[in-house]
């Protein structure tokens, strides 16, 4: 029987969705106006939802797993367990304030109103910091509320931060990092759950290549050691003899977060004609 995934309709996390599918191998075409699709090479049925519905839907195991933004999922508080983080949709929950507003911390908020579409993550935050303030929930556009005086702050959502700063408003404080997460059912029978341990063991594939690059570089025998030391390699880097007496070329695999530094590094330890190509699957 074919696993159940729920993802986003139409919305910021759709796209990435659906990229993840395909790079793990399994073909879906985007919702549109379809409620849900099959894939043609894993026995994997799509049911493109409202964000902010997939976590009941995977709450009653309509969907097995669902694929939601932190933010969504703390919200609803629904009966699900998370299984991956895939690292795409990445916001935070902040607390955004008047520009003028000088914020001292929490105990600003003391007696004020707030707007957001997450009462249930302000409240907990509101109870944390032991201050009483007024939630007034409004279901989207909650950064014009303080211009037009239905509150004097706002709980929203936040990435680049320019909305904020174009309706007069300043992030003040963070409550919530998130991204978007794999999460799962509370019980699933052993041949979904086979399914699924399939599926994530192809988005780690996935996302690990994602986060390294292959490198091939020559460099004269000499500094080979010096070289050696500074490349990990899945296991530990590929050397060949080059054509051209007392060269050689070396292979190796480098992590996205150290790739300039490393390349400045082998330069000066003197590699020539370095080439980084992207990798498609990493199986580890
Ligand atoms: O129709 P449906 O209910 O499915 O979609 P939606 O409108 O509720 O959600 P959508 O598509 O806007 O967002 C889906 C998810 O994307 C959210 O639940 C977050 O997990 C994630 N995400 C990531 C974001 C943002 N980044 C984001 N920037 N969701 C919303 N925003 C908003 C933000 O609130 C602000 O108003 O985008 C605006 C622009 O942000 P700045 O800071 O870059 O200006
Ligand atoms: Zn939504």
């Amino acid at each position: 029987m074919n696993l159940k995934l729920a993802i986003q309709k139409s919305g910021r996390l759709s796209e990435d969705s659906i990229k993840l599918l395909n790079d793990c191998g399994i073909g879906i075409k985007s919702g549109g106006n379809q409620l849900k699709a099959v894939s043609e090479h894993f026995p994997l049925e799509v049911y493109f939802l409202r964000d902010d519905d997939i976590p009941q839907y995977v709450e009653d195991a309509v969907a097995h797993i669902g694929i939601v933004g932190e933010n969504v999922l703390f919200e609803k508080q629904k009966n699900v367990s998370i299984v991956e983080s895939l690292g795409f949709g990445k916001c935070r929950l902040s607390i955004a304030v008047k520009k003028g507003d000088e914020y001292t911390g929490s105990q600003f908020l003391q007696g004020k109103k707030l707007a957001t579409s997450y009462p249930v993550l302000t409240q907990q935050f509101l109870n944390k910091n032991e201050i009483s303030a007024e939630i007034h929930e409004i279901s989207g556009s909650v950064e014009l509320a303080p211009g037009i005086g239905l509150a004097d702050a706002v709980c929203d959502l936040v990435s680049s931060g320019s909305t904020l700063l174009m309706n007069g408003l300043k992030e003040a404080e963070t409550i919530l990092q998130s991204q978007a997460v794999l999460i799962k059912t509370a019980s699933l029978e052993e041949s979904h759950q086979k399914l699924l341990n399939q599926l994530v063991f192809r988005i780690r594939s996935v996302r690990k290549a994602q986060n390294n690059k292959y490198i091939l570089l020559n460099a004269p025998n000499h500094s080979i050691d010096k070289i050696i030391a500074l490349l990990p390699g899945m296991k530990s880097p590929t050397v060949l003899p080059l054509a051209n007496e007392g060269w050689s070329s070396v292979h190796s695999v480098v992590s996205e977060d150290e790739f300039w530094e490393k390349i400045e590094a082998l330069k000066d330890a003197g590699a020539q004609g370095i080439l980084v190509v992207p990798i498609e699957k990493m199986i580890v």
